[in-house]
């Protein structure tokens, strides 16, 4: 194909015009820093993550991330706040799960709802999806609720109690 003097011309141009805003783009580099994006938004993000973590907002555990809303809610109310925030209520599948959301518990000495309900057998809990739980905490002598207590909440120290569902508890979702 002919490329035209004409066209060479326009092509020529819209690339110098474009140039300088492409270099631009990219020039937000900070001196001996690597000017890979990749590593820019990692470094971006883990500086978040800094300040998430030293404000007790996020903790984390095995890549999932936990984290306060700040409130405290019934178990429907909470389901709502983590489905608005692009998540979901905390639900641990394993001790160190279980660990990251005591965290919360602990420092806001605040018992928190965890993503558990009771199935149609009175007494056995299973994930809101219906999952079978292959990990639990229960505390001595829970769950005692006998199909009377739907809900599931953490106390102080990690361990589970069947709960009604309509207490207010911090509101604790995951990511
Ligand atoms: C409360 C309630 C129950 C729990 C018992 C434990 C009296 O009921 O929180 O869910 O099992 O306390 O004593
Ligand atoms: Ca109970």
């Amino acid at each position: 194909m002919m490329l035209s003097p004409q066209l060479f011309h326009k092509i020529l141009g819209v690339t110098f015009f474009l140039l300088p805003l492409c270099a631009q783009a990219s020039k937000p580099v900070a001196d001996g820093e690597m000017g890979d994006i990749n590593h820019q938004l990692e470094r971006r993000i883990s500086r978040l993550e800094g300040v998430l973590r030293l404000e007790k907002m996020i903790t984390e555990s095995g890549g999932k991330i936990f984290a306060i809303s700040g409130e405290r809610a019934d178990f429907n109310t909470t389901l709502q706040k983590c489905k608005e925030a692009g998540g979901s209520i905390a639900a641990p599948r394993n001790p160190g799960e279980n660990d990251a959301i005591r965290y919360f518990v602990k420092t806001f000495n605040t018992y928190a709802y965890l993503g558990l309900k009771e199935s149609l057998i009175p007494g056995k809990f299973q994930f809101l999806n219906g999952t079978k739980l292959s990990y639990t905490n229960w505390h001595l002598n829970e769950p005692s609720g006998k199909g009377e207590e739907g809900c599931v909440e953490m106390y102080t120290d990690g361990t589970w109690n069947d709960k009604r569902c309509n207490q207010n508890r911090l509101i604790v979702c995951q990511f």
